[in-house]
């Protein structure tokens, strides 16, 4: 197939042809997994634990002293991500904390040169998603709580932070960058955050985007602005709500554009290993996103903080195999879907594939459900489970789909249509 640019052209930007492909593989990919790792996980109360506790930096920065993750093992998250039939992974290299969690010539606070771990796991991640066919995408912070060039909590004018230096922190966040795009073999995507917390600052993302996609044009960049996308952008983002909703009360500007989508919400209650959050999501609730997503026409990128010592939860594993295993059955109703022009129902979701529409019903209705405004002419309906034909009706505002006597499923009855 073949994307023109135009299709995609928004502002100065115009997408190379292989980050329109990109793109497209993005959207096929519908499931990932993002991970929150750093030193802060030592602590087991979040990411944000040096900000919300008041740890001066000085004091913090001896988290990294105590960094030993001896049983990371990249092979094992590559598999755990695999079996839970997710296609990509989107790693933390630098969170708010500032830490680098790879190995950096421009920082020396990062995990080679400052934890007595001295290897670089992004590096292992690398290799091990290349092996493997899953893609990798890095998690980068554009705000730091410790960098004087940065200068945190500094008046902002002109564009620029009255203390510190910009231009020495712009110049330090594109070395770090070219570093993520040109060592780390593979890596397809940065994922930008932290720009909400300096609305009027001037960052620079004509060069900063421009260099990453002269450095590699198939990058696919997402900005966790909660803004409208920029130019530049490959991907929309949303934080904790589906395109479209608003639970959080910051996505209130985020008008769903024409970029690939994506919507990243957590297992528990929180990104970075927090050991006294058991809220955790059931399997069916995770599933649920996950095809509220694809109906949506989005991704979901589901996040799991793991432990400092470089292990996932039990709590995390045992429901992610859940999901892998309902994926085993299910999936070709979501990878390479995309959502229905039939917006979400009360009973569920639409995801389309060619001439096959799947009709996810997740909340059942009774004797029947109703898809108004279906305007392909239905041919045939089957439930995928075990190819049992339905009853249905088509009228010119829709199609009945009867699905009395037939067993529903306790998470999501997946009907699947011919279309002419
Ligand atoms: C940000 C980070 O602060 C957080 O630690 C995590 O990495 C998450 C994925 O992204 O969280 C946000 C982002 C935006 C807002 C609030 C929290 N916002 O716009 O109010």
């Amino acid at each position: 197939v073949f994307y023109t640019a135009t299709t995609f052209a928004q502002g100065s930007y115009a997408p190379a042809q292989e980050n329109l492909e990109q793109r497209q593989k993005f959207q096929d990919m519908k499931f990932g997994l993002f991970i929150h790792w750093g030193i802060y996980s030592i602590l087991g109360d979040g990411e944000w634990v040096m900000h919300n506790k008041h740890i001066p930096y000085d004091s913090y920065k001896r988290l990294a002293g105590f960094f030993t993750p001896q049983q990371f093992n990249a092979k094992e998250w590559v598999q755990f991500a695999k079996s839970a039939g997710m296609k990509y992974i989107t790693i933390t290299s630098r969170h708010h904390d500032g830490f680098s969690m790879f190995g950096t010539k421009f920082s020396p606070y990062n995990i080679v040169d400052a934890t007595p771990y001295h290897k670089d796991p992004l590096m292992e991640l690398a290799r091990e998603c290349e092996k493997e066919g899953i893609e990798l995408h890095f998690y980068y912070s554009l705000l730091d709580w410790g960098r004087p060039d940065y200068a945190f909590g500094s008046e902002i004018r002109n564009g620029k932070p009255v203390k510190g230096d910009w231009d020495s922190y712009i110049q330090f966040m594109k070395n770090q960058l070219t570093e993520l795009i040109t060592k780390y073999r593979g890596v397809k995507g940065i994922w930008f955050d932290g720009d909400w917390e300096r609305r009027n600052v001037n960052w620079h993302y004509d060069e900063i985007y421009g260099l990453i996609h002269r450095l590699n044009p198939a990058i696919m960049i997402g900005n966790n602005h909660h803004l409208a996308p920029k130019d530049g952008e490959d991907f929309q983002m949303f934080e904790k709500d589906l395109p479209g909703e608003n639970h959080t009360g910051f996505s209130g500007d985020s008008k769903i554009g024409a970029l690939p989508l994506e919507t990243c919400e957590t297992i528990n209650g929180s990104w970075g290993f927090n050991i006294n959050d058991n809220t955790f999501k059931s399997s069916k609730q995770i599933i649920h996103y996950l095809v509220g997503a694809a109906g949506r026409n989005a991704n979901f990128l589901l996040n799991i903080g793991p432990m400092p010592n470089g292990k996932i939860q039990p709590e995390f594993t045992d429901t992610l195999a859940i999901v892998g295993k309902w994926m085993q059955k299910n999936s070709e109703s979501i990878y390479d879907t995309r959502g229905s022009y039939v917006p979400p129902q009360p009973w569920g979701v639409i995801t389309v594939k060619g001439k096959t529409q799947y009709v996810h019903i997740m909340q059942p209705q009774g004797n029947y459900i109703f898809i108004p405004g279906q305007k392909e002419k239905v041919s045939k309906a089957v439930l995928l489970s075990n190819s049992n034909t339905l009853k249905f009706k088509q009228l010119p505002e829709g199609v009945f789909i009867y699905t009395d006597g037939i067993a529903m499923d306790g998470v999501d009855t997946v009907i699947k249509l011919t279309v002419d």
